[in-house]
């Protein structure tokens, strides 16, 4: 039984990725009994899905900064899985409700993109998450720097 589900399961993606439709990528983050998200920074392209699984309980995920507002009303319930596609490119930031200020946030980057940066360096958080968001930003570009370095991409307007 579970191998025919498989099968068909194969035969779907196959489909997929024959067609024109580009299929995502699934990125799964899990929260973990430190009151941390398991990755801090993903980097993603437009179209892939972000999966965060309630591996320990007391947290959830609420978006405070993502390029198009819309995103911002999002927020997930407490202890259960959540998942989003990312289309626009640029900066979201995220935190646990409870834990914001803390420090338990996360950093997504889509398509490499930092042009809203501004916005996140003005988000009015606690101190403690504040530095811990600087620190992630600064790291998030490190890393951005080296992979421009294999492949150059064109500034967004
Ligand atoms: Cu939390």
């Amino acid at each position: 039984m579970h191998t025919i589900v498989k099968i068909a399961v194969v035969s779907v993606l196959a489909l997929f990725a024959n067609s024109t439709s580009v299929l995502g990528d699934i990125i799964k983050i899990e929260f973990t009994k430190f009151d941390a998200y398991s990755k801090e920074i993903v980097y993603i392209n437009s179209g892939d899905v972000v999966e965060w699984i309630p591996t320990h309980e007391g947290h959830n995920v609420e978006f405070l900064i993502a390029p198009e507002i819309d995103f911002l009303g999002k927020k997930s319930k407490m202890n259960e899985f959540y998942t989003l596609i990312f289309e626009e490119p640029g900066i979201y930031v995220y935190g646990c409700t409870p834990h914001l200020n803390t420090g338990m946030l996360g950093v997504i980057v889509v398509n490499n993109d930092f042009h809203n940066i501004e916005h996140v360096n003005n988000l009015k958080l606690s101190p403690v998450a504040v530095s811990v968001l600087k620190r992630m930003l600064k790291k998030a570009l490190s890393i951005s720097n080296d992979k421009n370095i294999s492949s150059p991409r064109p500034p967004t307007q």
